[in-house]
């Protein structure tokens, strides 16, 4: 992958409130352009395996039930420096220190609950990509 692409996925809390239309045009409007979409659910399983990093941190099994617990929207985002930038746009992993107008300031419930992924490193968003789509459904 491009070290121009990073992913996502809006998690499960903003996909149930109904925020996926909201979220999609911010990350639009903010200059990403959209390279792989689904919908889709993990299994408790998948969830534990694409958070394994986090296994030894006291939330991993709070975390892996609540990332399985309802559909949500992967996806591969291109644009340049977009592992930085996205991040910019997602905002502080809790909420209430997330700055205003971010992703996560504007439609994340609490810290575990926090509307969005975005990937830390370009490996990062490469290895995460991989986990959801197959090389044939980046475009
Ligand atoms: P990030 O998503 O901002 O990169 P990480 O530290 O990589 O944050 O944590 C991964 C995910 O684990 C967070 O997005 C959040 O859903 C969850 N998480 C992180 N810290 C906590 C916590 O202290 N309590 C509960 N869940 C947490
Ligand atoms: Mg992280």
């Amino acid at each position: 992958m491009a070290t121009n692409r990073t992913f996502t996925m809006i998690k499960p809390d903003a996909v149930g409130a109904g925020h996926t239309g909201a979220i999609i045009k911010m990350i639009e409007e903010a200059g990403f352009r959209i390279v792989a979409m689904k919908l889709t659910q993990l299994t408790p399983e998948r969830a534990g395996q694409f958070y394994a990093v986090h296994k030894e941190r006291p939330f991993y099994g709070e975390l892996c039930a609540y990332m399985s617990s309802g559909p949500i929207v992967p996806m591969i985002l291109e644009k340049d420096n977009a592992v930085a930038d996205f991040r910019e746009l997602i905002g502080n992993t809790d909420p209430k220190k997330a700055a205003e107008g971010t992703i996560r300031r504007l439609f994340a419930k609490d810290i575990s609950a926090n509307a969005i992924h975005g990937s830390d490193s370009d490996e990062n968003a490469a290895i995460e990509g991989r986990f959801f789509f197959a090389e044939t459904d980046m475009f």
